[in-house]
């Protein structure tokens, strides 16, 4: 396998060290993807984000293969709420809201069945899982940490929601030196003119944030 992988991508050719590629795949969880979580207590179409998962399951078997780091993330809080600002636990219509108890036990609450990873995307053993109370991975967890520590420089970014966390952890990644790369196909919103904005927000100005590219595109790198 090559030791440099150039993968064809917006604006222009994403370039990146093997040794130093990682994947992050951001809150696939029952609770933003399955009926009854915190997406649809939000008033969201939750069936919009699973055209996403496919995908997603592509590139991470692509990295698997390829033997590079892999990163979770889960948006949780604890079950005390203590992580949770009041000012994000006032949002949203109710009836239900994060701490409360649904379909899939407490709402966004670490270790509760909504706030796993949907079964398919299931971390294995040697993988990073990161729980986050934020948008954004690198607040208040220790991503930066487990990224250092394994040589990181460049991430590929799926999952979901396109314009909140993904792009969240994205810019936060982009501001600490990352060179990232979001997987167009591997990614979804509610919102689709939000993904399609934030993918072209994100390479507009030289790739100001970041490049973009679909899976299939970084897989053949991969091989
Ligand atoms: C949201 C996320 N949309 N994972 N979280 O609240 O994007």
């Amino acid at each position: 396998a090559a030791a440099t992988l150039t993968i064809p991508a917006e604006p222009y050719d994403y370039v990146a060290a093997r040794a130093g590629l990682a994947l992050i795949i951001i809150d696939m969880q029952r609770d933003f993807l399955e009926p009854g979580g915190f997406g649809a207590a939000l008033g969201n179409d939750v069936s919009l984000l699973r055209a996403s998962i496919a995908p997603t399951i592509r590139l991470l078997a692509g990295f698997r293969a390829a033997g590079l780091p892999v990163v979770h993330t889960r948006e949780c809080h604890l079950p005390d709420l203590s992580d949770c600002p009041p000012a994000k636990h006032g949002r949203g219509p109710g009836p239900l809201r994060i701490g409360d108890t649904g379909p899939m036990g407490r709402i966004l609450i670490r270790g509760e069945p909504g706030a796993a990873i949907i079964p398919e995307l299931a971390p294995v053993d040697g993988e990073v899982v990161i729980d986050k109370p934020g948008k954004g991975a690198f607040h208040a967890t220790p991503l930066m940490a487990e990224l250092q520590a394994r040589g990181v420089t460049h991430l590929v970014f799926a999952g979901v929601t396109t314009e909140v966390c993904v792009q969240t952890t994205m810019r936060e990644a982009n501001d600490r030196g990352f060179d990232c790369l979001l997987a167009t196909d591997a990614t979804d919103s509610y919102f689709p003119a939000f993904k399609a904005a934030t993918i072209a927000m994100i390479t507009a100005q030289a790739g100001i944030v970041g490049w973009a590219a679909p899976v299939d595109a970084i897989l053949t790198a991969l091989e």
